[in-house]
């Protein structure tokens, strides 16, 4: 596919308070990556960007759940750090969408962290699963690859 048909999925992030959605939306998007309080649901060129209260506020879930119809990938993302996931086993089958997992954050995690967390996205039921960091950018060939977009747009 040459760069000009290249035509990725849309997506919508999904994951806790600070796990890394905001700063990957950037870094997919090629943008400057500055750090911004993500306060609703808002749509960018493709990218759906939620705040992670509608992960961890369980009323708020079905919201999710039905901006998911709006894209072709749901991407759940976990921060390797964080000591407790809030993505529950089996949680990827509540989208009638294909869920991604994404760990974020490999540059200030152990191997181990990431380990931990990519098995944690397994076990929501995400597949793929893939390990970035959005700030340097490691692991985002994968992900356009796997969004349908190889060569950066
Ligand atoms: N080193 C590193 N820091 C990150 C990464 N993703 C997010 N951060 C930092 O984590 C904090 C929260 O990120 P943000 O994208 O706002 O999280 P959100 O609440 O999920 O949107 C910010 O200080 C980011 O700079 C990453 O992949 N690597
Ligand atoms: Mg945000």
């Amino acid at each position: 596919m040459s760069e000009v048909d290249c035509a990725p999925d849309t997506v919508l992030l999904v994951g806790s308070v600070g796990c890394g959605k905001t700063t990957f939306r950037q870094r997919l998007a090629q943008g400057d990556i500055e750090y911004v309080k993500t306060q609703a649901i808002e749509a960018f060129d493709g990218i759906i960007d939620t705040p992670g209260e509608f992960l961890q506020q369980g009323r708020l879930r079905r919201a999710l759940q039905i901006v998911s119809f709006d894209v072709d990938t749901v991407v759940l993302m976990l921060d390797p750090t964080e000591e407790q996931s809030r993505i529950p086993p089996g949680f990827a089958g509540t989208f009638n969408r294909r869920v991604l997992g994404v760990v974020t954050k490999t540059g200030v995690a152990s191997p181990a962290q990431v380990g931990d967390a990519l098995d944690r996205l397994r076990a929501a039921g995400a597949d793929p699963v893939i390990a970035v960091d959005s700030v340097n950018g490691d692991g985002f060939d994968k992900i356009r690859e796997v969004l349908g977009c190889p060569s950066s747009k």
